[in-house]
């Protein structure tokens, strides 16, 4: 079923993002399904800037900045002050992933493992992007950042956040990306509908000076990232049933990392490349098997 993107917006023009920024615009299409009844919790991070000072920013819904760790226990108060006040006010706690994988994880674990009523949206522009592009634990296999140079590219692989959620088994929990910009209104309408807990939704964010690559490819590099399994696009109920929302088409993963300077000593390391095909087939493999075991019967199809 194809879904329709809102008309209504509630981001103005002129914020203080990048050209080609992928949070700013996964924050444009969060809120066009959101809507107007809903509160920002922002910790330290690029949107700390980019919805710009009161009163010019360009958020249509209030927003409360607050400290790096912290989104989804500040998220949890806001929603107990409005519950308090009768209201149905969604609270989004929006974060970075440094404020979501990293310094951001225990408060988010706590959250989720009280199963509080909020929405926690992570948008992954995998590194530290606002204070100089360092590296956090979702930089992937054989990434250059200003903390892992090209002659040490980051070694480690991407952190499973959703492994992580699911295993709190919160309501409902998505990946996403502004490239699927149908899929992803879908979702965050699934998140806010879903009673009962917590609503995770990972949204990768393209970053096009930390990623090293033109602006006007933004929505390219993202559509790539799914096309070649290097980002799937999968929603999981309950931590335990697995629905593959769109099914890549079997791009070689050197397509999507050739766009991006990044990559560069990656492409000219043929042994890391292995390693990091390895990885994402191997990802994509556990996800097709959970999808299996939740949907028996249903075949493959976009
Ligand atoms: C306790 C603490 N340590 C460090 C910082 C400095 N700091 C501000 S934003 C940021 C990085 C945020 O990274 P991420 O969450 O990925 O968001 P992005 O900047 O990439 O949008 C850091 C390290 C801080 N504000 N507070
Ligand atoms: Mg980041």
């Amino acid at each position: 079923m194809r879904w329709v993107v809102p008309e209504a917006e509630h981001m103005s023009e002129g914020t203080l993002g990048c050209q080609g920024c992928g949070g700013a615009l996964s924050m444009r299409l969060v809120l066009k399904e959101v809507g107007r009844d809903a509160v920002g919790v922002i910790p330290a991070c690029c949107w700390s800037i980019i919805d710009g000072p009161w009163p010019t920013h360009a958020l249509d819904i209030p927003v409360l900045h607050t400290a790096f760790e912290t989104a989804a226990v500040v998220a949890t108060g806001v929603k107990a002050a409005k519950t308090i006040q009768g209201k149905d006010t969604t609270v989004i706690a929006w974060a970075g992933d440094g404020g979501t994988f990293d310094i951001g994880l225990q408060a988010l674990s706590g959250a989720a493992e009280r199963n509080e009523d909020i929405l926690f949206v992570c948008y992954d522009n995998e590194a530290y992007m606002n204070t100089g592009i360092q590296r956090s634990s979702s930089t992937p296999t054989g990434t250059w950042t200003t903390t892992t140079p090209d002659q040490r590219p980051e070694a480690r692989p991407k952190k499973d956040i959703m492994g992580i959620i699911a295993a709190h088994r919160i309501p409902y929990a998505a990946t996403a990306t502004a490239a699927y910009p149908e899929d992803l209104e879908r979702k965050v309408k699934t998140a806010v509908e879903t009673k009962g807990g917590m609503r995770f939704l990972h949204l990768l964010s393209v970053c096009p000076p930390g990623w090293k690559m033109e602006a006007h490819q933004a929505i390219e590099v993202m559509r790539r990232a799914v096309r070649s399994k290097v980002f799937p696009l999968y929603e999981v109920r309950n931590g335990r049933e697995y629905t593959i929302t769109h099914w890549p088409d079997e791009l070689p993963v050197e397509e999507y990392f050739s766009m991006q300077g990044r990559f560069k000593t990656l492409l000219s390391d043929p042994e890391m490349l292995e390693v990091v095909r390895g990885n994402v087939e191997e990802r994509w493999q556990i996800l097709l098997g959970r999808h299996q075991r939740s949907h028996p019967e249903m075949a493959p199809t976009n």
